[in-house]
């Protein structure tokens, strides 16, 4: 696998509504799509870098200057047997796994496009349909958020999740408990808390909750294991999961029981499949995360979820929560039953609206084979 080119865009796509958690509120989906050509074929990645460096350090600034000075110089022209030699491949790059991720999944896309088979197949995948989570942000009131779980249930999601935050916690658990009763419900922190906090979290346990999730600080192993044994509830880390590595010493560490896997944050497709063979060898269940993706970065989490060890209903709602129109036509669907159906098409098998790609585009730069030099010429 050979690739000649590789395409940034920076797209701008307005949400539905505007998602809220305990770091802030956007309007706005700001993201990089990343396209590579070769051999005819063409496969897209979407960059889960947000405009600000809240959830992660990276940002779209910092992932397209990566992408276009670092990481296409390495790529372009260079020949792959297999998408998996392609983080390697970018191992004097240090960090920067969203910036990587996104052209890692490009390729995977355009890999399983050249063989003209779906890409869950290529992933190792075992299943057609996958199951479908809601995340729901931080409303403005109690009220609005019990009329958002009802619509979301309705809907046919198979769990809920809320954010929560210091002000938003109990209440918002409790509220949620007493209007619908048993339903699989779990919360998500986003790394608000500290340990100073324990006594306070302990007492989500009377809701039973599935999960909790990255209540302590962004990068934090040890204060969740400490927390984990005060603890009922099982944690489930999101953003202190940068890599296999880390994950296999949370685990040992009793730091948490279940993961959240998103390949943007551990740089792609390959170290996400490392990430979910580690779980697996120690019955840590996963799920898949999400980072309020178009179409296209959506579809390719469908594909990932569909390996064995993703057991746990994933943040893979439907498009039209986020956008509409979505860049793919047809839209990522959620059936009554709460899962999605597993694209079949060659690649992540979704076909995009090139010209709702265009029309979104705040920014673009194409580099053809010799990056480097292009590469160069961008940077003086
Ligand atoms: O922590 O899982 C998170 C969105 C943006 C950044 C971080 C997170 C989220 C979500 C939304 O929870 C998941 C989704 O619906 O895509
Ligand atoms: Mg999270």
């Amino acid at each position: 696998m050979k690739i000649e080119r590789l395409e940034l865009r920076l797209v701008k796509l307005p949400l539905v509504h505007f998602f809220e958690t305990s770091f802030g509120r956007i309007d706005d989906k700001h993201f990089i799509l990343v396209r590579v050509d070769g051999d005819g074929a063409t496969g897209y990645g979407e960059c889960v870098a947000e405009q600000d460096p809240y959830y992660s350090a990276e940002t779209n600034e910092t992932a397209w200057h990566i992408i276009a000075g670092f990481i296409a110089p390495r790529v372009l022209g260079a020949g792959f047997a297999h998408p998996s030699e392609v983080f390697p491949a970018l191992k004097a790059i240090r960090g920067h796994n969203m910036a990587k991720a996104a052209v890692e999944m490009a390729a995977w896309d355009l890999f399983a496009k050249q063989r003209g088979e779906p890409l869950s197949r290529v992933l190792g995948g075992t299943r057609d349909r996958i199951a479908s989570g809601v995340s729901i942000g931080i409303q403005p009131s109690l009220d609005a958020l019990a009329a958002k779980v009802e619509r979301e249930l309705a809907a046919g999601y198979q769990r809920i999740k809320i954010k929560i935050k210091p002000g938003w916690d109990l209440r918002a658990v409790e509220t949620v408990r007493a209007r619908f009763g048993a339903i699989p419900l779990m919360v998500d922190a986003n790394a608000a808390y500290t340990l100073a906090d324990a006594d306070h979290l302990a007492q989500l346990d009377r809701f039973d909750l599935m999960m909790i999730e990255q209540p302590l600080d962004y990068d934090d192993i040890a204060d969740h294991a400490t927390l984990q044994r005060r603890l009922k509830t099982p944690i489930c880390l999101d953003e202190s999961i940068k890599s296999p590595g880390i994950a296999r010493d949370a685990i040992a560490a009793g730091a948490c029981r279940i993961i959240n896997i998103k390949p943007g944050r551990v740089g792609g497709f390959a170290e996400s499949i490392r990430l979910h063979d580690l779980c697996a060898s120690h019955g840590i269940p996963v799920w898949h995360g999400g980072m309020l993706e178009s179409g296209i970065g959506r579809a390719a989490n469908v594909h990932l979820s569909t390996l064995p060890n993703f057991t746990l209903p994933g943040d893979i709602a439907g498009s039209r929560r986020y956008f509409d129109p979505d860049l793919i036509d047809p839209p990522i669907e959620v059936a009554a039953d709460g899962t999605v159906a597993v694209p079949m098409g060659p690649g992540i098998g979704v076909s995009i609206r090139r010209d709702r790609v265009e029309a979104a585009t705040l920014r673009r730069l194409d580099i053809a084979d010799r990056g480097l030099r292009i590469a160069d010429s961008i940077a003086g």
